[in-house]
């Protein structure tokens, strides 16, 4: 007898912020149950899939999302009754019903909790976990953490205009050293900061945000933790940037402001700080380096970066197919960032990992800054062999609970022998 959606419930629960986010529960008429809830962002881009909230001031500061949860309780639980739970044709279902081009209209963030929902009881029927599900036929690989230390940006109240200072631990040689050496500099920042009489209170995605006088004192900051935690710079430990330039940009100037450094700057100034700090510091990857509409610039600076370091859209392509198109056209970037609730339905996450791979692009399967404990997107990084992971830092459980599936992954894949896809994901020829 075929298995069939009988029930789809959904209710309000709290992300990492304390902010309303969409939970749902799916059960199967085999008594399969099924859970899922999505992520929210603070730093989002301007083509991203739609977050639908209430709007309504009296509660949550109209971050509610009441009317997406009446969404999935009714017309979504409706129209999936009774259907199959196959991933494809429900996300089908999902958009169709939706109707609109950004999922505007029963939110992303309805649609995105079932199909994540979906995805999982498909597995379950399948009697595999969601990571070896999402693999199909392909190898499961861990994927090496990029991991947020210092915040500023958006994230942490603006101290410094970039948004992330990260490392990548490309040394180690499995995902568990990968773990324990990022742990280590975690620790040895924080006493680097106390030594220096400076805050180690935490970011909203667990980095420190201290008060420092510019990206530079940022950077050689974490050179001292990297060194302290006895790794050698470059060799162990490689830096990524965040800068999320979009949110410091003043369209009406075409400039930059960075407001922490006390001065504007020009895209060609930006590019050329970045160049100049890469040159000092061991940095392989800048992500969102420029404002999100800015195709020409990017494609410039995919040219004069590009070779050497791995060049990351977000913002720029919000896990949209379509805009990763144009960017593989016109030579913009050479990496994505790969966010779920960007797009809304994990079918077409999994069609911009594959096209992404098939243009030589590397991938970065990417947790948003409001998370909740659902650990999904450790599964999709292994099933889909994205090769980098970044979660935030190594505090608090929301993110916990992504390395720590990990950690369980890597068991059920062999423990050292796991495949882990290490510096290799950094691989600057391309395999198209
Ligand atoms: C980003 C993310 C995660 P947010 O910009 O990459 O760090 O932030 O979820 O706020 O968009
Ligand atoms: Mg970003």
């Amino acid at each position: 007898m075929t298995t069939t959606i009988t029930s789809l419930h959904a209710r309000e629960v709290l992300d990492s912020r304390g902010r309303p986010t969409v939970e749902v529960d799916l059960m199967l008429s085999d008594a399969t149950r099924s859970r899922a809830s999505v992520p929210s962002g603070a730093s989002t881009g301007r083509h991203e899939a739609v977050e639908r909230r209430d709007g309504d001031p009296d509660r949550y500061r109209g971050r509610g999302v009441l009317d997406a949860v009446a969404s999935v309780n009714g017309e979504i639980a409706a129209a999936l009754a009774g259907a199959e739970p196959d991933l494809a044709s429900v996300d089908a279902r999902l958009i169709d019903l939706d109707g609109t081009p950004d999922k505007s209209r029963l939110g992303a963030n309805a649609i995105l909790a079932v199909s994540l929902a979906t995805a999982r009881a498909e597995a379950a029927q399948a009697g595999v976990p969601l990571w070896r599900h999402l693999a199909g036929a392909a190898e499961p690989v861990l994927p090496m953490p990029m991991v947020n230390i210092i915040s500023g940006g958006l994230h942490a109240g603006r101290q410094l205009d970039f948004q992330d200072f990260l490392i990548m631990p490309v040394g180690a040689g499995s995902y568990r050293e990968a773990l324990r050496w990022i742990v280590e500099v975690y620790e040895s920042t924080a006493d680097v900061l106390r030594e220096r009489g400076l805050t180690a209170l935490k970011a909203d995605e667990g980095g420190f945000g201290p008060p420092l006088a510019s990206h530079a004192a940022a950077l050689e900051l974490l050179d001292t933790a990297v060194q302290r935690a006895g790794l050698r710079l470059g060799d162990d430990v490689a830096y990524a940037l965040d800068i999320a330039a979009t949110h410091f940009y003043d369209a009406s100037t075409g400039r930059y402001v960075l407001a922490s450094e006390d001065r504007t700057c020009t895209p060609d100034e930006l590019a050329a700080l970045i160049g100049d700090l890469a040159a000092r510091h061991p940095i392989l990857s800048v992500e969102d380096a420029l404002a999100e509409d800015d195709w020409d610039g990017w494609t410039a600076l995919t040219e004069a970066l590009g070779p050497r370091m791995q060049v990351v859209g977000d913002d720029f392509f919000t896990t949209n197919i379509e805009r990763l198109e144009r960017g593989i056209e016109t030579g913009a970037a050479n990496a994505v960032l790969v966010k779920m609730n960007q797009i809304g339905t994990i079918t077409e996450t999994l069609a911009v990992v594959e096209r992404a791979k098939r243009a030589g692009y590397r991938t970065v399967i990417s947790a948003r800054s409001g998370e909740t404990e659902d650990p999904g997107l450790a599964d999709l990084a292994v099933g889909t062999a994205g090769g980098q992971i970044k979660v935030g830092s190594v505090a608090q459980s929301e993110r916990l609970a992504k390395y720590n599936q990990l950690l369980r992954i890597e068991e059920a894949l062999g423990g050292d022998d796991a495949p882990y896809a290490g510096r290799e994901a950094l691989a600057l020829e391309t395999v198209a």
